[in-house]
């Protein structure tokens, strides 16, 4: 067994620049570890993505750190086990499949949060060694439509723009993207350009979303009609003469073709409105702006991608950019914001399961040729894999027969989530490698400890193709190991040591760029081959770099500004593309669209923010918006509990009502899994309808019904140490100093006395206070220790209970005073202060009523005002949308 290279940790007093995990802006950050294990973490003012700046959550980073619920070792079934056990157990599965059912019974599903290197080996294990190409990975999940659409245009999976195009466009349209909240630190480099410069900001989305209150022009389209919106604009810039005549003739073909077929669809802008189901003028305005302004960037996100016509939504979106030649342009272009921290990254070594490494093409035989020997493999798949929810639909019906998930959570995260869960269940042999518990490790067969964001080393590539160094400051807990190193262990162990004989992942690095300087040639966009050279030292301290990165020395230029593209004629392709209704259609039985996506401070599934007690106060429970109006209808009120079903799956969410959220549409954030919330992963409701060029599922629209949930009783708990399960809806929230349970029952508790001991942990010496009030179906219970709070529950018939806050900041204290002992279980302190309210402000945790008060009573009306009176929205700011929203609501 190969040992791990050493030096992993600095030892400097110096920040160790490094990049954050999260979002496909790839901040770059400074570390400074601190001795009790976290550390702390600000912007670094040289990077070119950030500058500085930070979100919420890069901003919370250090305080994810820590052992605290890590995995230390690997495990076969519940029983511990040293690596080379579980390594042995992995090939020997893997092995024994492929004798038996032959390669295309295994298959690896991984992720675009692995780093480049985890990811090119990856790959060629798979692709090379174990000869399947059954290995994708979840960014089919979130951007496989984008590169299909790339691809039909381009000839590659070219990403035309770069940030600074953000900041040099006259207009700015983000199509399905709430950036605001999902792509936060580039967001606001777009709003200072827009101060400075006077820009336009146009949102298309169904929902008016934190970004689409900025916005100059917001257009709450019908859910799914993006193509159609976007072929009346192409048809709306043929009859308005803003065609780029000379730039089509020279350097595109199918724009006749593509014509015709947005004019047969949309031939007017009444036509257009009515099928996305928009005011006619509010269309108007926005083509008008369109075609008057040259510097236009059009950004696209998952409104568009996560649809059975993402590949066309985002061919429509291209299309107009040809036809007014505004690409490879500073200022203009259509811009895929990437959603993962290397979702670039996976697209280089090629991660996805039709894609084969350095942006060759795994359908041709000359490029076969060129990855086999360079790699030496003894076999290499010549047909595309399953895509991801075909992959798991091979597993159900027993066709894969051993997967690995390598830092992914699809138990929560891919459509039809149950059956899912089922199939992985039912698999013969499941192997998981990830830091935390997940619902996907607890059906897992063999489980593999991996090192975490600030114990690994690699790199990474934003949205913008700049490659940035993460770098390690810490060692893994316990046996943890990076993914490289397990995955090249277990190629070792069956018979491929010499292909995988890295040292560390700077060897890695450098046979990727080399690769890919073969691949490139010179004459492509994917080229690293000026960094093919590098050493350790080099890799050590490499730069923030953009590719192209070419053997002379060339550097990040901007792409297609020659008009030359790589298809085989070297033109650009515009695609005829038509609208297609979404897969399923509500009817009577589930009469609304479930749309799904993100919220400002959690990650995913939460394996990491949801440990962050400042992240954890913003949104802690799983909710459903929905327009008053479908509230009213269903009888439900705002904070009332309900339940949602599709045809696939059902869950319990919050209702919160919204004026913003379109009538007819229901969002429900992605994040939360059973290790969190009872009930409440959306992805179980989430039909399995995907496009067909990309495979990309349709998470925007699912045909749900939504009721009320009954409950007959509700509270809440707030306890040092975690609870067990004791009620239908129970949710953990981390706050600083306990953890919160919200709680809710359908069944009445006759008696809460006992129960309520036992939930607490009572001990005989302890103290108990306790009241109830049976009649009201009230129950309100302390337990202390040596007047130290332990915890508190809460309960009653509706939803009459105190502010979680001020309770929450008693498990501060070491011991109790009289005073508050005494207002414990009032919920709160002698007097009439008000309650903070929900957290807006994640950075200074200031709460709603705080902020509202002080905006009325100090009369203030700018987030500037708010920052110097209460310091709210001054560090990280992505709270100012939301406080230029109070500032609305108190002046109305
Ligand atoms: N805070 C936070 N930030 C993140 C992440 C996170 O988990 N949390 N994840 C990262 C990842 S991996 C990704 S992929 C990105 C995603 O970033 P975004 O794509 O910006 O986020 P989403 O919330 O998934 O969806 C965007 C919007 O699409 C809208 N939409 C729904 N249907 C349609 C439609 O038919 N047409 C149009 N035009 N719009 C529609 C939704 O209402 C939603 O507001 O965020 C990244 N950043
Ligand atoms: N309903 C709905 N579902 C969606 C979406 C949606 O909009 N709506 N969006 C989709 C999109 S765009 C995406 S990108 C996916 C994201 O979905 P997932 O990829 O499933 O979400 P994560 O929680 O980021 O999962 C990453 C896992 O890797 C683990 N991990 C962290 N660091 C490491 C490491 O270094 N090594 C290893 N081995 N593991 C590590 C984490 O603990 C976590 O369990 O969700 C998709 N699912
Ligand atoms: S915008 Fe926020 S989440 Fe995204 S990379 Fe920057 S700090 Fe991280
Ligand atoms: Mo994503």
């Amino acid at each position: 067994m190969a040992a791990l290279p050493a030096g992993l940790v600095a030892t400097s007093g110096q920040p160790v620049r490094s990049t954050c995990p999260y979002c496909g802006v790839g901040c770059g950050v400074l570390v400074t570890p601190q001795a009790d294990g976290r550390a702390t973490v600000v912007g670094d003012p040289q990077h070119p993505a950030n500058f500085g700046r930070l979100c919420s959550k890069g901003a919370a980073l250090g305080e994810t750190l820590g052992p605290a619920d890590r995995l230390t070792t690997p495990r076969i079934g519940d029983r511990p086990v040293d690596w080379q056990q579980a390594i042995g157990a992995v090939a020997k599965g893997f092995s024994d499949t492929i004798a038996r059912h032959g390669p295309d019974a295994v298959a690896l599903y991984v992720s675009g949060q692995l780093l480049t290197e985890d990811y090119y080996v990856a790959n060629k294990f798979a692709k090379g060694f174990l000869g399947t190409a059954n290995i994708d990975t979840n960014s089919r999940l979130c951007m496989s439509s984008a590169v299909a659409a790339h691809q039909r245009a381009f000839g590659a999976d070219l990403v035309p723009c770069i940030y600074d195009d953000l900041e040099e466009a006259d207009l700015i349209v983000l199509v399905g993207s709430n950036a605001a909240w999902c792509h936060p630190v580039l967001y606001q480099r777009l709003m200072a350009a827009r101060e400075q410069r006077g820009s336009k900001l146009v949102v298309i989305d169904p929902r008016l979303t934190p970004t689409a209150e900025q916005a100059d022009l917001h257009l709450p389209l019908a859910p799914g009609s993006d193509v159609l919106l976007f072929n009346g604009l192409l048809a709306y810039l043929v009859r308005e003469g803003a065609v780029d005549f000379d730039y089509l003739e020279r350097h595109t073909e199918g724009f006749a073709e593509t014509i015709r077929a947005a004019q047969r669809e949309a031939s007017s802008i009444p036509k257009a409105a009515a099928g996305c189901g928009l005011p006619e003028a509010l269309l108007a305005d926005f083509y008008r702006l369109f075609a008057r302004t040259a510097k236009v960037v059009t950004a696209f996100s998952q409104g568009v991608n996560q649809s059975s016509a993402g590949t066309d939504k985002g061919s429509a979106i291209i299309n107009c950019h040809l036809l007014t030649g505004r690409i490879g342009k500073p200022g203009a272009g259509p811009f895929s914001l990437t959603g993962q921290p290397n979702a670039m990254g996976g697209r280089e070594v090629g991660g996805l399961a039709n894609q084969l490494a350095a942006h060759l093409r795994l359908e041709a035989p000359e490029d076969r040729a060129l990855v086999r020997s360079f790699w030496h493999s003894p076999h290499l798949p010549s047909a595309p894999g399953l895509k991801a929810v075909s992959l798991f639909d091979a597993v159900a019906d027993g066709r894969v027969k051993a997967l690995w998930i390598i830092a992914t959570n699809p138990v929560v995260s891919l459509p039809d989530a149950d059956r899912v869960r089922a199939a992985l269940a039912r698999c013969e042999l499941v192997v998981v490698s990830d830091m935390t518990e997940t619902d996907t490790t607890a059906v897992a067969d063999i489980v593999l400890p991996a090192a975490s964001w600030g114990e690994r080393e690699g790199t990474v590539t934003n949205s913008e193709r700049r490659i940035s160094r993460q770098r390690a400051f810490q060692p893994p807990p316990g046996q943890a190991r990076p993914d490289w190193w397990i995955i090249s262990e277990v190629a070792a162990a069956m018979g491929h040591g010499e292909a995988f004989a890295y040292d560390g992942p700077a060897a890695i690095f450098v046979e990727h760029a080399t690769l890919s300087g073969h691949a490139a040639a010179g004459r492509k966009a994917f080229d690293l081959a000026g960094l093919a050279q590098l050493d350790e030292a080099g890799y050590e301290t490499l730069e923030p770099i953009r590719w192209p990165v070419r053997a002379d020395g060339g550097a990040g230029e901007r792409l297609f500004t020659d008009g030359h593209f790589q298809t085989p004629s070297g033109r650009a392709r515009l695609v005829p593309v038509q609208y297609r209704p979404p897969a399923h259609a509500p009817d009577a039985k589930y009469p609304l669209v479930l749309n799904t996506g993100r919220i400002r401070d959690q990650w995913h599934t939460m394996t990491r923010t949801g440990r962050v007690a400042r992240l954890s106060h913003h949104l802690p429970e799983p909710f459903a918006e929905l327009h008053p109006a479908d509230a009213a209808r269903a009888g439900v009120r705002q904070g009332e509990l309900v339940r949602l079903c599709s045809p696939w799956g059902s869950m319990q969410a919050r209702a919160r009502l919204s004026a913003g959220q379109r009538p007819g549409s229901v969002f429900v954030p992605m994040h939360w899994s059973e290790q969190i919330a009872r009930q409440a992963r959306v992805g179980a409701l989430v039909n399995p309808a995907v496009d067909p060029t990309s495979g990309e599922p349709e998470f925007k629209h699912t045909p749900v019904r939504l009721e009320r949930y009954a409950v007959r009783w509700q509270g809440f708990a707030l306890a040092r140490e975690r609870l067990a399960q004791i009620a239908p809806w129970q949710v953990k929230v981390r706050y600083q100093d306990c953890w919160r349970y919200e709680l809710a029952g359908d069944v009445a508790v006759g008696e809460w006395s006992a129960p309520a001991r036992t939930l607490l942990g009572a001990q005989p010496d302890d103290d108990w206070l306790e009241y109830e009030d049976r009649a009201g179906g009230s129950y309100r219970a302390a337990l202390l220790r040596a007047d130290r709070l332990i915890g508190c529950l809460f309960v009653s018939a509706d939803d009459r209970l105190p502010d979680r806050e001020w309770l929450s900041g008693l498990f501060a204290t070491a011991e109790l005073d009289t005073a508050a002992r005494m207002n414990l279980l009032a919920g709160r302190p002698a007097g009439t202060q008000t309650p903070v309210g929900e957290i807006i402000c994640a950075c200074f945790q200031v709460g709603r009523n705080t902020l509202l008060e002080a905006i009325t009573s100090q009369s203030l009306t700018s987030p500037a005002e708010i920052g110097e009176a209460l310091q709210a929205g001054t560090n990280c700011g992505s709270c100012v949308p939301e406080l230029k929203r109070l500032i609305a609501e108190a002046k109305a």
